[in-house]
């Protein structure tokens, strides 16, 4: 199976994360993306396919800001990772927001995710990485991986939050409608909802958005995910979100990844594309599923079986220890 990865992606490197009300080190580390890449035999440097792609999903305000954030944060006589520490959670409209302070509470969801120098080019990268696997299935591939640090599920046409920036699922996703395939799949099985990629789909109906994941009742992202979510408009069904309990093992976690498949099934998609999580994982250090390192074989097993072409691309984990054989266990069900 061919894996891309570029070495960039591992720039990234905010510092401190704001949480329960502390900073502390921030969890999507460089050294997760170290461990993606040991749990795989070799990888490959992705093709560059420019800012198209990205701009075909992320609001061009929003891709400006990732671009020119950090520089606008010095010249305002900071110094550290971007934050902001305001956002705009009822008039949110267009405004001529000048200020750094402004446009990181307009362009962000939560105190989680620092901007650095190298946020912009390690997302950049992470999104080449998918759009090249995307590329590897397009020529015929069965299954292709991107191995996508940083991740990208959270992040929506305008937002960064989550660890993410640019939501490589839903650049691959329109990449391959723009391609050509009528209709793509994406089944998200990382322990959070990815409310990004659902909001950037919500109202589609040619984009399929299913997620296994903790019950936004005790987890992040908290206002996405709930059962009750179906997507409207033309979108309507075309969201599926399938919330579990805290303990939850793997007899649990596969029967809701079979009945997202199900629907999956029904959708009759030309492409599936993995949002692959290794935060299910029973060591996670910040979630709260018990699944084990074999479990995933399994799970992957169970996608194959449906046969469709698949681009697999990762999101979170955060054991880095365990990462590796986490993803290597999973891709070895394929
Ligand atoms: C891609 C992904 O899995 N994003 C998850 C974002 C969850 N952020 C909220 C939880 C933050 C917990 N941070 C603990 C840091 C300990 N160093
Ligand atoms: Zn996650």
């Amino acid at each position: 199976m061919r894996l891309f990865f570029d070495p960039r992606q591992l720039d990234h490197a905010p510092a401190q994360e704001l949480h329960n009300g502390a900073f502390v080190p921030y969890a999507e580390t460089p050294a997760r993306a170290q461990a993606l890449c040991a749990g795989v035999h070799a990888t490959e440097s992705p093709t560059d396919h420019g800012e198209a792609p990205i701009l075909a999903v992320h609001d061009a305000g929003y891709v400006a800001y990732l671009k020119t954030a950090y520089d606008r944060w010095l010249a305002a006589g900071r110094s550290g990772d971007v934050m902001g520490y305001i956002w705009p959670v009822v008039r949110r409209r267009a405004l001529d927001l000048t200020r750094i302070d402004a446009l990181a509470g307009r362009y962000s969801m939560d105190s989680s995710t620092p901007l650095t120098a190298d946020s912009w080019t390690s997302a950049y990268w992470s999104t080449q990485s998918a759009l090249s696997a995307l590329d590897a299935v397009l020529a015929g591939d069965r299954v292709a991986t991107a191995l996508c640090r940083p991740p990208g599920h959270h992040a929506g046409a305008d937002y960064l939050g989550g660890y993410c920036f640019i939501n490589q699922a839903a650049v691959a996703a329109q990449a391959a409608r723009d391609a050509g395939i009528a209709r793509v799949a994406i089944l998200d099985i990382d322990y959070h909802h990815g409310n990004g990629t659902q909001d950037i789909f919500w109202d589609r109906g040619d984009v399929f958005y299913a997620s296994v994941h903790a019950d936004p009742a005790t987890d992040f992202p908290f206002y996405w995910g709930h059962a009750d979510e179906v997507g409207e408009g033309a979108g309507e069904g075309t969201t599926l979100n399938l919330p579990l309990p805290h303990g939850t093992t793997i007899a649990a976690f596969r029967a809701a990844q079979a009945t997202a498949l199900d629907a999956i099934a029904r959708f009759d998609p030309g492409l599936l594309i993995v949002s692959f999580g290794a935060d299910t994982f029973e060591g996670d250090p910040i979630a709260n599923f018990a699944l084990k390192t074999s479990d995933y074989a399994m799970l992957a097993r169970d996608i194959a079986a449906t046969g469709l072409p698949t681009v697999v691309l990762t999101e979170g984990g955060y054991a880095v220890d365990n990462l590796g054989e986490n993803l290597a266990s999973f891709l070895s069900g394929f």
